[in-house]
């Protein structure tokens, strides 16, 4: 599918929330139960990066997509992801920190973790409440949908 995105990160990092920011439905998410294809997106539970034995279905679900979008919670203290986690996917994976709005949230520590897992800039300071960033994640997108025309 051309130009489509995976978005993976733990659970409630916010995957399902920036994929309906993006088509402008600001609704609340659904917990995410499956791996859910939009025309744009592979959106799927947090649980298959929490839990080692799905690690595999994102691994597949890379296969299908034109980049990676691993999500970071700003608000979160501790690495879901385990060190150097995105260097398995032979795609290129782009860190977004969402929750920027939360007055808890911690953008540099949030930083610092995707960097953990493996990621270089830039990375993309969002928030799903005020669209924060989602300006700069609608131009990547099209660039996306460009690379994939040419
Ligand atoms: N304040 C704030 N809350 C957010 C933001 N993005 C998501 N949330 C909230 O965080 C919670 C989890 O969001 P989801 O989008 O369901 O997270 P997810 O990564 O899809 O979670 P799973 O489906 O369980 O893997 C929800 O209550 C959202 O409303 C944000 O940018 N700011
Ligand atoms: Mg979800």
């Amino acid at each position: 599918m051309a130009g489509r995105i995976l978005l993976i990160g733990g659970v409630g990092a916010g995957k399902t929330s920036l994929k309906m920011r993006m088509s402008n439905n600001t609704g609340k998410a659904p917990k995410t139960q499956v791996l859910t294809y939009t025309e744009a997106f592979i959106d799927c539970p947090g649980e298959y990066l929490e839990i080692p034995r799905y690690y595999h279905v994102l691994i597949d679900a890379s296969h299908m997509v034109s980049e990676i979008w691993a999500l970071q919670d700003a608000k979160a203290a501790r690495a879901i992801y385990p060190p150097g986690f995105t260097k398995v996917f032979t795609k290129p994976v782009v860190g977004v920190v969402t929750k920027i709005d939360l007055p808890e949230a911690n953008p540099e520590r949030a930083v610092s973790l995707l960097a953990q897992a493996g990621l270089q800039q830039p990375f993309y300071l969002t928030s799903a409440v005020t669209g924060a960033g989602y300006e700069e994640l609608g131009r990547r997108l099209l660039s996306i949908d460009r690379r994939q025309n040419h």
